[in-house]
């Protein structure tokens, strides 16, 4: 198992993704998806990403070693999936660990199931049926510090968000068009959904709410605005009494932030938190721990490029009294490219990873020293 470190996958033995780091009882849980890809086209459907199971993972302190807790939970155990269970997250109320995460069922929509335990670490034992009125992908559980929970949740394409405009599942084409089906233009972008959840924590309080993501004029983001609205991958962290929701852009790849006042939005773009990574998806979660903020997200170095087969990996925040978060770079100076660009080197070819990383050729020599 690898030690901890900036741009170095934080495990090497599988494939991990979409990290939601959560701390508990002083270490930090990392919940993230496990990537077994399949050979399925990178056609906007998203089933490529294939996932059977999920793997919990923790960390003593930031520089000790990862622990692999094993599986906690596995698809034949969810009476009504089919299959890809993306993104989850975990959040704890009564001294219980509930686990929220999304997969197939039996008709190929994308529901969101619980799953409980009495460890962080699980095992995680699901609930018989999804969750009631609660659909697409990528849950965050976001508790506030008066222990209200709120649920953040919802992805654009493979997410399915565009066939729930009606509010019921409209059965269309395979998968969702890209670009076709949602808003277009000048139109209002689809928003992602929140909801309150009950203190049960199995159950949403009411409907959902739609989220409000706004320009500096406060306009809703347009649906053509790809570099700033919202496409998957929802996060929510507090900082200095403000909320603010993170998100993946999806086809323009940024992760970006949005300040708010209170968990229901509306949110007010801020900006980029972290800019495109080798490989299609980018998808993260923003902790603080020990009195630092980190940034947890993944890359595809770790398979040669392969976007469904991913690696996490985590570096510090800096974030000023105001929440302006300094944009990062995954792959910055001559010695962070090299690393990320030997790594990816390791499953690809020279070519690839030369094209990847937009290599000039001093470093593309560079790059073959280390081979
Ligand atoms: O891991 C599968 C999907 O890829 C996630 O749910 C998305 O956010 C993207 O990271």
């Amino acid at each position: 198992m690898k030690k901890s470190a900036f741009n170095t996958p934080l495990v090497d033995h599988m494939y991990t993704a979409d990290p939601a780091a959560k701390v508990y009882n002083g270490k930090l849980y990392i919940y993230p998806s496990h990537d077994l890809g399949n050979d399925n086209p990178d056609d906007g459907s998203g089933d490529h990403f294939w996932m059977e199971d999920y793997h919990v993972f923790s960390m003593d302190d930031i520089d000790a070693p990862v622990i692999d807790h094993g599986q906690v939970i596995h698809l034949d155990d969810v009476p009504w999936a089919k299959g890809q269970m993306w993104d989850n997250d975990v959040a704890t109320k009564n001294g219980k660990y509930y686990m929220y995460f999304p997969a197939k069922d039996k008709d190929g929509i994308f529901r969101i199931g619980v799953a409980i335990s009495d460890k962080p670490e699980g095992p995680f034992i699901p609930e018989e049926k999804p969750m009631e009125g609660a659909y697409s992908i990528d849950p965050h559980v976001f508790i506030d510090d008066d222990g209200k929970t709120y649920m953040y949740y919802g992805g654009l394409w493979g997410g399915q968000m565009e066939k729930w405009q009606t509010g019921v599942y409209v059965q269309g084409p395979p998968f969702t068009q890209p670009g076709i089906d949602g808003p277009q233009g000048d139109e209002p972008a689809l928003l992602p959904y929140m909801a309150e959840l009950n203190d049960d924590m199995v159950s949403m309080k009411g409907e959902p709410h739609r989220i409000k993501i706004l320009d500096e004029n406060g306009e809703l983001l347009k649906a053509s605005d790809t570099e700033r609205r919202f496409f998957e991958a929802s996060w929510l962290h507090k900082f200095n009494g403000k909320y603010y929701f993170s998100y993946s852009t999806g086809d323009t790849h940024n992760l970006c932030y949005a300040e708010g006042d209170n968990p229901f939005g509306p949110f007010t773009y801020k900006g980029v938190l972290l800019e495109p990574v080798i490989g299609w998806t980018n998808h993260h979660s923003v902790v603080e721990w020990a009195g630092k903020w980190y940034l947890f997200y993944h890359d595809s170095t770790i398979s040669g490029g392969h976007t469904q087969l991913r690696g996490m990996k985590f570096t510090e925040m800096e974030i000023a009294e105001d929440g302006t978060i300094t944009t990062m770079v995954p792959y910055q100076t001559e010695e962070e490219i090299l690393s990320a660009a030997s790594l990816m080197l390791k499953k690809s070819d020279l070519e690839t990873v030369t094209a990847a990383f937009n290599l000039e050729e001093e470093l593309v020599e560079k790059l073959k020293l280390k081979m």
